[in-house]
């Protein structure tokens, strides 16, 4: 029989049966006919490499081994969820959504308790890139981890680029499974389904991941209108159509009291799930609302997560320590004998400050009721006196800062207590470790312990000891851990991150009230770091968002020498200081305009003509329709270029885009 022919045969038996298997959740044949079958065209593919299909579910075995991930920007940043805990919060939630763009449909979706990735399908319909969630601007590219994934279609009967999200997770059975081989290999086990997930997208060896059996269910669908989507469900059932897995729970409910029934239906049967869900998620389904509506600096406002609550459990505090974060503030904390509490262990949980284990009189050895919700950090909730014995004896706060013994000050306006020393090695460790971190200048392979042990041997102390890295490569290659191709990585991550913009390093300097919201805005108003130096109160009130607490709070930080000769330093050792997405200079022929671009363009790439359409004040759609006010036509243009002058659009070459652009 013709090779190419079985070949061909084969992909299209083995995609019907993943389809059925990991899709619809309803094999038609045994493992052992399906492993045949996937056996007899990794033989095939062996003896005839020119015939190996893109597509093929070989693909899913995972062939490839990386030194590590490349960072991906997303185009659209990959926002989170605002939380509802409460009926009271949901009907709130309904109010604001009626208030704004009136009544109302809403989808609710289970939130899958995984992690976030993205897919992007090119105009041919292939798979291209899988990304995880990063920070939320820049992501890691997991595309070989992803195509193992059987659930993620590698191809699709779908030829305009689309870009869809949603949560990669692993089943319970597939988590035990896989906690059983590590047991067996002698390896810790996974926490929960959650780590599991995520630890196994981020191996480099795919081959690896694909024995991890991850699933992802689809929730979003990124630029639905220009794919002709103006509802959030149909959009789900979009990709369920091109073969994606959406999550069969999904529904498009009329009322908020039907999605409150939802939510007691849920969470009942959640534990009866074959997968872990931590809530329920509900969006308004009509899309076009969503721009009226708008976002917050993190998620957006036309949809909510509802959090099931937090499971309490009961432990006993061992002792009351303190510790002193990156501003001096001193937080108390119990260390617990350790309890698993939704799937962790937690050995450790704050309680707060001083007014707040007075008022529920905590003290050590007394047994307590802990909870963590989600990603909040463990919490003592309250005291089982009944358990108290007689050698325990009310909370005292503390005089002297734990770390470096100066005396300790509270204000009068807050609860929390400050170490006031600029020198205090906790402040300055801490202040090195948010600087490295996610949301500032995301430096990887710089993490809190590695921070800690430089700190502790003198090579970091302050953040341009960061950058002066480079020239102690002698000493890191001495240190245990570090070998030389960690050290490259770790310097590269360091080089990297001297492009960022200046909000991310202004909020890396952790001044205080100047969260990663106010930085932007800040930093997109003064655009430069001496800006900064010289700005009096008064222009910083000026601006809308921009209160006296933050004002007096940036004039204060930048009134210091040392703070000034620490940046200079930083500027002398080639770190970005200057805002580069600079204040949006509206050009008047893309201004409102809608875009397309086509055929092969030379002068810029795709996603460098978008954007600089967009940063004059345009957008960028991929098909052509009445809509559209402008093409772009590269060379070879085709079937776009038709449409265009059938109707009439405006169509320019790739020069005349140059001189609107220069
Ligand atoms: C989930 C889940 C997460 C889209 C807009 C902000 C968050 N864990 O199941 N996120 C979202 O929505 C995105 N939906 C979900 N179902």
């Amino acid at each position: 029989m013709n090779v190419k022919k079985r070949i061909d045969e084969l992909i299209e038996q083995l995609k019907a049966y993943n389809y059925e298997y990991y899709t619809k959740d309803n094999p038609s044949v045994t493992d052992q006919e399906y492993d045949a079958l996937m056996n007899e065209l990794v033989q095939l593919e062996r003896l005839y490499p020119e015939l190996k299909r893109e597509d093929s579910p070989t693909m899913r075995i995972g062939d490839t081994v990386l030194d590590a991930f490349e960072k991906v920007t997303h185009d659209i940043p990959m926002m989170s969820l605002s939380n509802a805990f409460n009926e009271a919060d949901l009907r709130a939630f309904d109010e604001r959504i009626q208030k704004a763009v009136g009544k109302q449909m809403y989808t609710v979706e289970l939130k899958i308790d995984g992690l976030a990735g993205t897919l992007h399908y090119n105009e041919t319909g292939t798979l291209t890139l899988g990304a995880t969630r990063g920070n939320g601007t820049v992501g890691e590219n997991i595309t070989t981890n992803v195509k193992t994934i059987r659930s993620v279609p590698l191809t699709i009967d779908y030829h305009q680029p689309l870009e869809v999200r949603g949560e990669i997770f692993m089943s319970k059975h597939s988590f035990e499974k896989a906690n059983k081989r590590r047991q067996e290999e002698e390896k810790t086990p996974f926490m929960n389904p959650r780590n599991a997930a995520s630890g196994s997208v981020r191996q480099l060896d795919s081959k690896i991941a694909a024995k991890r059996a991850l699933d992802m269910f689809i929730y979003s669908v990124m630029d639905p209108i220009d794919h002709g989507l103006d509802s959030h469900y149909d959009a789900l059932m979009f990709t369920k159509a091109l073969g994606f897995h959406v999550n069969p729970m999904t529904k498009r409910l009329n009322t908020i009291d039907e999605v409150i029934d939802f939510i007691n239906e849920m969470t009942e049967k959640r534990h009866h799930l074959s997968y872990e869900i931590d809530g329920i998620v509900v969006k308004v389904d009509d899309i076009t609302c969503y721009d009226k509506i708008g976002v917050t600096a993190k998620s957006p406002k036309w949809a909510i997560a509802y959090k099931f609550p937090a499971e309490e459990v009961r432990t006993q505090i061992k002792d009351i320590v303190f510790q002193v974060g990156r501003t001096g503030q001193i937080t108390p904390v119990a260390q617990l004998n350790p309890v698993l509490v939704q799937g962790s262990m937690v050995a450790r949980a704050t309680l707060h400050n001083e007014d707040y284990i007075k008022e529920k009189d905590i003290r050590q050895y007394d047994t307590v009721l802990i909870q963590k919700a989600g990603d909040i950090i463990p919490e003592v909730v309250r005291v089982i006196k009944e358990r108290r014995t007689g050698q325990t004896k009310p909370f005292e706060m503390i005089s002297q800062c734990p770390v470096c013994h100066e005396p300790i000050k509270r204000n009068e306006s807050e609860s929390a207590y400050f170490c006031v020393n600029p020198n205090c090695d906790a402040k300055k460790m801490n202040g090195l470790i948010h600087f490295v971190s996610r949301d500032a200048m995301n430096i990887d392979g710089l993490g809190a312990r590695i921070i800690e042990q430089f700190y502790n041997d003198g090579l970091v102390q302050t953040i341009p000891d960061i950058y002066r890295l480079e020239t102690h490569q002698a000493d890191l290659i001495l240190k245990e851990g570090f070998g030389q191709k960690s050290i490259e990585k770790l310097l590269t991550s360091i080089e990297n991150s001297k492009d960022n913009n200046l909000d991310v390093l202004l909020f890396g300097l952790g001044i205080r009230h100047v969260g990663a919201k106010v930085s932007k805005i800040l930093a997109n108003e003064l655009q430069t770091i001496e800006a900064f130096f010289t700005v009096d109160e008064s222009t910083l009130t000026a601006i809308d968002e921009i209160g006296e607490v933050i004002a007096k709070s940036v004039v204060n930080y930048f009134s210091q020498t040392a703070h000034r000769d620490m940046i200079e330093t930083l500027q002398e050792l080639g770190v970005n200081t200057t805002y580069h997405t600079s204040k949006q200079q509206i050009k008047e022929q893309f201004k409102d305009k809608t875009f397309v671009l086509t055929g092969k363009l030379e002068l810029y790439t795709r996603k460098e003509a978008k954007s600089l359409i967009e940063s004059f004040g345009g957008k960028v759609t991929s098909s052509v329709s009445n809509n559209t006010d402008v093409l772009v036509a590269g060379k070879e243009a085709g079937s776009k270029l038709n449409k265009a002058q059938q109707l009439d659009v405006n169509v320019i070459d790739e020069a005349t885009f140059k001189t609107w652009i220069d």
